[in-house]
């Protein structure tokens, strides 16, 4: 059993553009994920599926990512207890405005944790899960606080134009 383990979704792999800053935030921590195109319309067994798998891996929490109405999020909060972070995809017709609202808007009793549409939500949901999975694991929580140290001395850096 890997001593963490993330499980990113995606309901189609058009959003693995954007779901790709998850995964390379998690690969800089170290930390291994599984990621899967799979949707909660198109491929429902298979979908319940793949998250009993990651269960019995040992996953800690899952990214899921979805655009348009999207309840990817909200079915995967559905099939597990463990946390579910849910990253709303850019849409053609309403640039994601849909997505954001279909996955914040979960009624009570069943969390989804969303963030941004797009790639910044995609790498804080990644961000996220290495922070709970900080704390219960003391390196991590170390890399995470060098992660905070160089991204202020980037900001302080920083030269304006004349
Ligand atoms: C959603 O529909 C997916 O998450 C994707 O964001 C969107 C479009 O999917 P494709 O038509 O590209 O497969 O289910």
């Amino acid at each position: 059993m890997a001593k963490q383990l993330v499980g990113i979704v995606m309901g189609s792999a058009s959003d693995w553009e954007v779901m790709r800053a998850a995964a390379d935030q998690l690969k800089e921590f170290g930390v291994p994920c599984e990621s899967r195109a799979l949707s909660a319309h198109r491929t429902p067994e298979a979908l319940e599926r793949w998250i009993a798998e990651m269960e019995k891996k040992g996953a800690s929490c899952f990214i899921a990512a979805a655009g348009g109405a999207a309840h990817l999020a909200g079915v995967v909060a559905a099939k597990t207890l463990l946390p579910v972070l849910g990253v709303p995809m850019p849409s053609k017709h309403l640039q994601g405005l849909d997505s954001l609202l279909s996955m914040v808007q979960m009624p009570k009793g069943v969390p989804v944790a969303t963030f941004a549409i797009g790639e910044a939500g995609a790498a804080n949901a990644a961000l996220f899960a290495v922070a709970m999975l900080a704390l219960t694991d003391a390196a991590l929580g170390e890399g995470l606080a060098t992660f905070r140290k160089a991204q202020a001395d980037k900001v302080l850096a920083a030269k304006l134009p004349e």
